[in-house]
């Protein structure tokens, strides 16, 4: 087939050089010319990945994918552009009514104090509005339209479907289907190839059809269903992880509290075989688990208390960071934060935690230092990014911080005090080379924070 993949981020690129590999001859769109430009000099603008960079220099090489301003004529177009949220410059808008306010009054959670509620993110959908206007000319009946970004339940219906009718193409003369991408960044070509695949069509034919061009590259599961459920099904999981790690985060507030290791509680209950739980940290960031939650909330605020409670414990870490630097280390202090990224082993930044812990010390009046092996900026010596520090703060669980030896970095600092908000040290080691320890959540160590 001829598809035309719109797109070229973090799920576009490896499905288009994923799609061009199993044999399809796939056009590559982007308004980005810097990326193409690139990507033409076989220069990739996605790091980090392992197996991308050899799939991606073959079929760029061997013409199967091509890269272009604008779509043209194809069999299928796979729509793979962003969903961001709609930031909310006022977090409180006025209460719209009785009714919602006992509702969420009832629910406990606070979201109602003294007439106002707060305002949530919603998704913006100007991106997609925009790839199906510049498809639209292109697409013929008989074609298939898929949507890979995540999206609030009912917008393949509400916003796809109409814009394709705006060009004379109803849902019973092109196939259009969601197919929302599941991917976990570090991982992102083998969980493409592996993972099993959810499908939803607006109508069970176009499912039919995206089925078959998916399984060309797929070699999971591919299961076929209606495009809100598939849009549900993927916010749904996001929200399950972020509902988990809230809970994690709060099982840290309570271990500090009560004087027990909340990693060890959480290893020990682990074992218990039905018992899954996630990892506290300094929140939640990413595109994906700090965004998607919100993609349900707007379609049913009032019926939403549980996951409004979990984005509001997440969103609260950084700032719960930020108070218990203040218990540990004087202002104007100097401060080396290691990791900038928002998870372990990447390099993306996107709401990352560690930044927003780093903007509220910077206003406290700390002085701060970020190292980053991962994020180009950052990426400059760890000897020279602690010396001199007062603390140093583990904000991201990159390898490197795991396996760091407290000798290499003792001598270099004012003060020997370490504060880890990711559970990756080992406190015995590094009290041992003369720190002082500090974790989030941990009432264990002989330094305990809370
Ligand atoms: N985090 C914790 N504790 C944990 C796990 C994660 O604090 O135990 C934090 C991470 O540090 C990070 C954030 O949560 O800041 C999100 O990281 P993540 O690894 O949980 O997820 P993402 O955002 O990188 O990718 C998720 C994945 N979704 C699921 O696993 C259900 C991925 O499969 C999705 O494709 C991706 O979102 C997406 O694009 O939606």
């Amino acid at each position: 087939m001829r598809v035309c993949v719109v797109g070229l981020g973090y799920i576009g690129f490896p499905t288009a050089c994923l799609l061009a590999k199993a044999g399809h001859e796939v056009i590559g769109v982007d308004r980005n010319v810097a990326i193409l430009e690139d990507l033409r000099e076989g220069r990739l603008h996605i790091v980090n990945e392992p197996d991308l960079q050899e799939i991606a220099r073959a079929v760029l090489e061997s013409g199967a994918l091509k890269v272009a301003e604008a779509p043209s004529p194809s069999d299928a177009f796979i729509l793979c552009v962003p969903t961001p949220f709609e930031r909310v410059s006022d977090p409180t808008v006025p209460a719209s009514g009785a009714e919602e306010a006992a509702v969420a009054a009832e629910s406990g959670i606070g979201r109602v104090q003294g007439g106002t509620r707060r305002a949530y993110p919603r998704a913006d959908f100007t991106f997609v509005v925009e790839a199906l206007q510049s498809i639209g000319p292109h697409v013929r009946p008989g074609n298939l339209v898929v949507l890979e970004s995540t999206v609030p339940p009912g917008t393949t219906e509400r916003v796809v479907v109409p814009a394709l009718e705006a060009y004379g193409l109803g849902p019973e003369q092109v196939y259009v289907a969601h197919a929302p991408e599941r991917v976990l960044p570090g991982a992102i070509v083998r969980e493409m190839v592996k993972n099993d695949r959810i499908i939803g069509g607006v109508t069970p034919e176009a499912a039919k059809v995206a089925y078959d061009l998916y399984s060309s590259f797929v070699e999971g599961d591919i299961v076929t269903t209606d495009a809100i459920t598939a849009e549900f099904i993927k916010l749904v999981e996001n929200a399950y992880r972020d509902v988990n790690i809230a809970f994690a985060n709060e099982l840290a507030r309570i271990s500090s509290h009560i004087g027990v290791d909340v990693w060890e509680v959480i290893t020990l209950a682990n074992r218990h075989p039905r018992v899954r739980i996630l990892q506290p940290g300094p929140g939640v960031g990413g595109h994906c688990i700090a965004v998607d939650p919100y993609f349900i909330i707007q379609e049913a605020e009032n019926l939403t208390p549980l996951l409004q409670a979990a984005r509001q414990v997440n969103e609260s870490m950084p700032r719960e960071v930020v108070r218990l630097i203040r218990n540990i280390a004087p202002v104007h202090g100097r401060v080396a934060l290691l990791g900038a990224a928002y998870k372990g082993n990447v390099a993306d930044e996107r709401e990352s935690p560690s930044l927003k812990v780093a903007q509220l010390l910077e206003q406290e009046g700390y002085e701060i230092s970020i190292h980053d092996p991962y994020v180009k900026r950052y990426a400059v010596a760890l000897q020279d990014v602690v010396r001199s520090a007062d603390l140093l703060v583990i904000l991201t669980d990159h390898s490197d911080y795991r396996g760091l030896d407290p000798g290499s970095v003792a001598g270099l600092v004012r003060r020997k005090t370490v504060f880890d908000t990711r559970g990756v040290i080992d406190p015995r080691s590094w009290e041992l080379a003369g720190f002082v320890v500090y974790q989030l959540g941990n009432g264990r160590t002989r330094q305990r924070v809370s």
